[in-house]
């Protein structure tokens, strides 16, 4: 595989969905992901993250994937939202409590929809993240370099993937991240 079809996904959530509690939803999607044609080359282990701002409910389940990306990422994409919708996944508050959540981390080395439309994303204020959802594809995810439960998951599946705006590998960016961050991030 090369470089720029290394596709990172990270997995999320913190309500049930019918039966299924987070983490049998995350594992049920990694069976749909599959069965929708993805190629998955790897998983991390789950974990039990506190959520995300502080006090928004229940504990999260998150774990990382590494898929074979032969799709345009906009594809990839409308495929991680269709798994989404089979699991009960509704939008109604940013940051809201949700089943499942699959966010497109990166793909390979590409910045999309370019590098200032990325700095645009990423240097938001915290209000003003809470408030705007981009309306278009942003890669790599504009917070994944700051959130232990994304980095502590995808450690475990890509350590070695440099943020191709930040230069930093994931085992650098987690290094960064406070300690206590990281000791959030607990394996089930
Ligand atoms: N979008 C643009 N770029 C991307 C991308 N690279 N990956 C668009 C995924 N989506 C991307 O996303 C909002 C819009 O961003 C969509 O139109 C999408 O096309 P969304 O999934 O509808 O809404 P969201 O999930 O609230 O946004 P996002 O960005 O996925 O939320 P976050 O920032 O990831 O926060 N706490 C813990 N402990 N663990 C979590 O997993 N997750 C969140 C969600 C909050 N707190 C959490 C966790
Ligand atoms: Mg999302």
């Amino acid at each position: 595989m090369t470089l720029d079809q290394q596709c990172l996904i990270a997995m999320g959530g913190n309500l049930p969905f019918g039966d299924l509690d987070p983490a049998a939803t995350l594992s049920e999607a990694l069976v749909r992901l599959r069965e929708e044609g993805a190629e998955i080359v790897a998983v991390s282990r789950f974990f039990r993250t506190p959520a995300f701002p502080a006090g928004a409910g229940p504990d999260y389940v998150n774990a990382a994937a590494v898929l074979q990306g032969a799709q345009e990422p906009e594809a990839m994409l409308a495929l991680l939202h269709r798994v989404e919708a089979v699991f009960g996944r509704r939008r109604e508050t940013r940051w809201g409590g949700r089943t499942l959540d699959l966010d497109l981390i990166a793909m390979g080395a590409r910045i999309l929809p370019d590098r200032a439309g990325f700095e645009a994303w990423r240097s938001l204020t915290p209000e003003a993240q809470q408030s705007h959802a981009p309306d278009r594809l942003i890669l790599p995810h504009p917070r994944l370099h700051e959130r232990a439960f994304v980095l502590v998951p995808l450690a475990e599946v890509a350590p070695d993937w440099v943020h191709p705006v930040l230069g930093r590998s994931v085992r650098e960016m987690l290094a960064a991240l406070p300690e206590a961050a990281r000791d959030a991030v607990d394996p089930l």
